[in-house]
């Protein structure tokens, strides 16, 4: 569908995409348009009967748009893409071309809340039964597929626990039984993870994390591996209506240029962020993918090029540690999202995975206590320095039973007491 296939990823960022427009701009004039002429009844005809291609309506396709689906379609190896509102359009866009009523989906655990929301909300009021199961554990995934599962749906490494789903050992067992994989590659981006390569037929990606990286933009993108999957994909994103407009086409497109080269800042520092707080006494312990302390290290090392921008981690102390340890970074914005150049600090349990409820959380192991931060692509000395200020706040709560001064305080709470206090300053 586009010629820069042949190029390395990192000129496939700076190019594909990039066609030849009036006048000779290097990059795609933005067409902020909703409507296009036609040269007469017949043209117009021709353009609906798709036998003639061009452009109708901007919801239908527009050029700025486009330039940026061809991009996102090269830097995935995959046929084409849509660009879609908003990452949780592009999953409904995406679920909604395989799922109707009497359908099952099967779903990893650890996902986006709201993606665990949407199924179990929306799709189940359409009449669509879902299991959720660890990814990890084949076994388990095996297990929960019925002759009615057309979907398994994977976001690996998760949200925001950071477990990861062998791509291709899954794909290999859902398509045994029929059913096609759905991978969500926001948290590495393609130029990590190009989950096609294992044989997943869709992947989707919220526009608004790494691949814009500038926290300016809400988008996404639903990306198919083969042409029997494209038309109609865009049919009903067509009919759903969730299509990213020109001017943040234009946005993400021009984010995409830099990709490589933030994600290589992004990984290094994410590396060396990791091994810090892996170090630090307030914390309990932290999962990076490209630490060896993760799990499924071997698995990372296989099936990503670095670890990404993502850590979580566990303070001692639980959520109360957690909370005094967010209200005092300075550099770290607290502020969900991720994948930016900037860094950001969240806590899933009470922001971005809180629309879950309690027992989907601890189905997925998002513990109350659990930090998610996105590592940026500033200076990673002075990413540490601000966390390391912001942890010495936590420290001070750090259990020191032998406190006098806590037993005598009535006014200190129990959760507090168990977290240590404020006097062992
Ligand atoms: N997929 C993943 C893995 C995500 O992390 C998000 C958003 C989405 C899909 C949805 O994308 P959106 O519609 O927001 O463009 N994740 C967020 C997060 O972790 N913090 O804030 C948003």
């Amino acid at each position: 569908m586009n010629e820069s296939h042949d190029y390395a990823p990192d000129t496939q960022a700076v190019h594909a995409g990039i066609d030849h427009y009036e006048f000779g701009p290097v990059v795609p004039p933005i067409y902020q348009v909703s409507t296009f002429a036609f040269e007469h009844a017949d043209h117009g005809a021709a353009l609906f009967a798709n036998r003639q291609p061009g452009y109708i309506y901007s919801r239908m396709g527009n050029p700025t748009v486009e330039a940026l689906e061809k991009s996102i379609a090269t830097l995935e190896g995959g046929y084409a893409a849509l660009a879609c509102a908003s990452g949780m359009a592009a999953i409904h866009t995406a679920l909604s071309a395989f799922l109707q009523a009497g359908d099952h989906i099967v779903c990893g655990d650890a996902l986006y809340g709201p993606t665990c929301t949407l199924v179990e909300t929306v799709f189940a009021k359409y009449g669509v039964e879902s299991t959720f199961v660890d990814t990890d554990d084949l076994d388990a995934v095996r297990a929960a597929l019925r002759p009615n599962t057309k979907v398994v749906y994977v976001e690996t490494p998760g949200n925001p626990t950071l477990v990861l789903t062998d791509l291709e050992a899954i794909t290999k067992l859902a398509h045994e039984h029929g059913a096609v994989v759905i991978c969500d590659n926001t948290f590495m981006s393609p130029v990590l993870q190009q989950p096609f390569r294992y044989g997943v037929d869709v992947v989707v990606h919220s526009l608004t994390k790494a691949l814009n990286g500038h926290a300016d933009v809400i988008g996404g993108a639903v990306v198919v591996r083969d042409e029997a999957h494209y038309r109609p994909m865009r049919k009903i994103l067509n009919h759903l209506g969730g299509v990213l407009p020109p001017f943040e086409s234009f946005l993400v497109h021009r984010g995409i240029k830099t990709l490589p080269l933030r994600i290589e800042r992004q990984c290094t520092n994410g590396l060396q962020v990791a091994e810090f707080l892996e170090l630090c006494p307030a914390v309990a312990w932290v999962r990076y993918p490209y630490l060896p302390s993760h799990p499924q290290y071997e698995l990372a090392r296989r099936q990503m090029r670095g670890g990404g921008p993502v850590i979580s981690f566990e303070l001692r102390g639980g959520i109360e540690a957690g909370k005094n340890m967010m209200s005092h970074v300075r550099l770290c914005a607290l502020a969900v999202s991720l994948g930016g150049v900037e860094s950001l600090i969240q806590h899933p349990a009470s922001m971005t995975h809180a629309s879950m409820g309690a027992d989907a959380r601890q189905r997925a192991h998002i513990t109350d206590g659990l930090v998610r931060l996105s590592v940026g692509i500033e200076n990673v000395q002075d990413v540490i320095n601000d966390l390391k200020l912001a942890l010495s706040h936590v420290t001070r709560l750090a259990p020191d039973v032998t406190c006098e001064e806590c037993r005598r305080n009535p006014a200190i709470s129990h959760q507090a007491r168990s977290n240590g206090c404020q006097h062992a300053v």
